[in-house]
């Protein structure tokens, strides 16, 4: 199927035609009900989406797009656990992990639901003992650091949700994460620790991912060249895996190994066993409340008719600015410095599942797909690459996300923070125009330089504060966002063979870095780096 041959694609590029010079002060101006209009009350959010350059119509042919690449069909698929990871053949159930309903759900005709219950009443029980300082360490103490060793989909979302949910987490436990393999990244972790009082979680779906595999044997030799005697690992390591026996073969005891399964995405699995880091900081109330928010949004996306349906729209207007005003990237920009990952997370969920050119028919796509998501914490972003968003040449679409209760009121900060937050907001979509800039005096030969066109789209999304529920709701919100923007350009979102291309040839290259023989095969420049590797090492 050619998206871009479709009727519903080919009036939207007409009504592109229509919209690319409109103003977005013109839309307010024509419309004193618009931000009503384009706004949204669910689940305890805000959404507002009247600052982007759209009209009813724009809406209207979207969701048309929509309903062309079968997206209500789509959705059901998804919750009925049909395998609509085709190329690996899987299920796509991350919304089974949090389904509190608990209404039964179907992989190959088994009810997932007993066991997604068993495994998270195993991570409670757990927590609970490790943050009551009932497990102890192999010589007698309490465990007061946590280090989960992953990467990817088994570090990004447990690292994220605990430095979200720090307010909510136990003061007693350090929580760190390992992922990187450069040696940096665990020996400056362990500096400061005991073995006596670490607890590491490996966390890893397959258990022979080479970073997390390389850096648990480094903590194994750490813990061990401490307690010198292997008994210790069982009070010292956890896993987290689908592989058990390559758990077993690290000398990992098999009760100590919390499961989840082959239809679990690793970037959509922090509602699985790979959330246990989580549970452990914040408790397992505070878990259920992620669960509980994660589950409110699903139902959400589930339930509600697209023209009302907050991810489906999200999506969509993602796809209007990506593939008729050619926008290449997309910021997200958190006023709240809980969610400074969020960003980076977003990073892997958006760019690692629509980061793709072929199309299920197994054909190059004939449009541009996801987009490069980037952002940071706000204020900092306005002191760093904001100049960019306001002033440059690039169109950049750009979420604003905000809470109108700080976790930790002091002075007027909040008030602040927030103040700043509207006004990003105001002065991208309205600017300031040269008119202005000469009624107020300014120097004839500046106004170039200070006037801003506006007409730069937001969106912005509100909660009273940042609790669980509200967090798990906005994952939820962008996963199924994701999902909306793969349907639609056909792409199968849920595989990565992206990433596995540089793991082969770095497989091929490390014994070259240790032999002597100096005949390399690769082209000039990579043989030229290795030799230069060779020369200074
Ligand atoms: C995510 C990807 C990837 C994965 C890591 C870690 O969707 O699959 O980021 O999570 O490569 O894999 P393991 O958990 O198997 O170590």
């Amino acid at each position: 199927m050619d998206l871009t041959a479709l009727m519903e694609w080919r009036n939207l590029e007409r009504h592109f035609l229509e919209m690319k010079d409109v103003h977005i002060k013109e839309l307010f101006g024509n419309d004193p009900k618009r931000a009503e209009k384009f706004s949204m009350e669910a689940l305890g959010l805000y959404v507002d989406i009247s600052k982007n350059r759209i009209t009813e119509e724009t809406k209207r042919l979207l969701i048309g797009l929509a309903r062309a690449m079968g997206l209500e069909q789509a959705i059901d698929d998804m919750f009925s656990g049909k395998k609509i990871n085709e190329t690996e053949g899987r299920a796509v159930l991350h919304t089974a992990l949090r389904n509190r309903s608990h209404r039964p759900v179907y992989v190959d005709g088994k009810d997932v639901m007993p066991e997604v219950d068993k495994a998270l009443k195993k991570m409670a029980d757990f927590s609970a003992a490790v943050r009551l300082g009932e497990w102890k360490g192999f010589g007698g103490k309490k465990i007061k650091n946590i280090i989960n060793i992953g990467i990817g989909g088994s570090d990004l979302g447990p690292a994220f949700v605990c430095e979200a949910l720090k307010y909510y987490s136990s003061r007693n436990l350090d929580i760190c994460f390992v992922s990187n393999i450069d040696p940096t990244h665990i020996t400056e972790t362990l500096m400061d620790k005991s073995p006596e009082e670490t607890l590491f979680v490996i966390a890893s779906k397959t258990f022979t991912t080479q970073e997390t595999m390389t850096n648990a044997r480094t903590a194994k030799e750490w813990v061990l060249g401490h307690f010198r005697e292997n008994k210790a690992v069982a009070s010292h390591f956890v896993a987290v895996s689908t592989n058990e026996k390559a758990v077993r073969e690290f000398g990992i005891d098999p009760k100590n190994m919390f499961i989840f399964w082959d239809w679990v995405g690793g970037r959509y699995s922090l509602t699985s066993s790979i959330g246990l880091p989580i549970m452990i900081a914040v408790g397992q109330d505070n878990f259920s409340g992620l669960l509980e928010g994660f589950f409110k949004m699903d139902c959400h996306f589930h339930d509600t008719p697209l023209e009302k349906n907050i991810p489906v729209l999200l999506g969509l207007i993602g796809i209007w600015y990506n593939n008729f005003f050619r926008a290449q990237s997309h910021a997200i920009l958190p006023y709240d410095q809980y969610l400074r990952r969020f960003p980076a997370y977003l990073q892997q969920a958006d760019m690692e599942s629509n980061g793709k050119s072929v199309n299920k028919d197994g054909k190059r796509v004939t449009c541009q797909t996801g987009p490069v998501i980037w952002g940071e914490a706000g204020t900092n972003g306005q002191h760093a690459f904001y100049q960019l968003i306001h002033q440059g040449t690039k169109l950049i679409p750009a979420d604003f996300i905000g809470f109108a209760k700080s976790l930790n009121p002091r002075g007027d900060h909040h008030q602040k923070l927030l103040s700043n937050l509207f006004a990003q907001t105001e002065a991208l979509a309205f600017g300031k125009s040269e008119n202005e800039l000469k009624n107020e005096g300014e120097e004839e030969r500046l106004i170039p330089y200070k006037s801003f066109t506006g007409n730069r789209p937001t969106t912005t999304i509100m909660a009273e504060k940042l609790t669980p529920v509200i967090l798990g709701e906005l994952i939820s919100l962008y996963e199924h966002k994701i999902f909306t923007q793969g349907v639609i350009w056909n792409i199968y979102s849920f595989d990565q063979w992206g990433v596995q291309l540089g793991k082969v040839l770095a497989g091929l290259i490390l014994p070259e870095l240790f032999c002597e023989d100096d005949k390399l095969k690769h082209d000039s420049s990579t043989n030229s780096l290795i030799e230069y590797y060779k020369k200074n090492k």
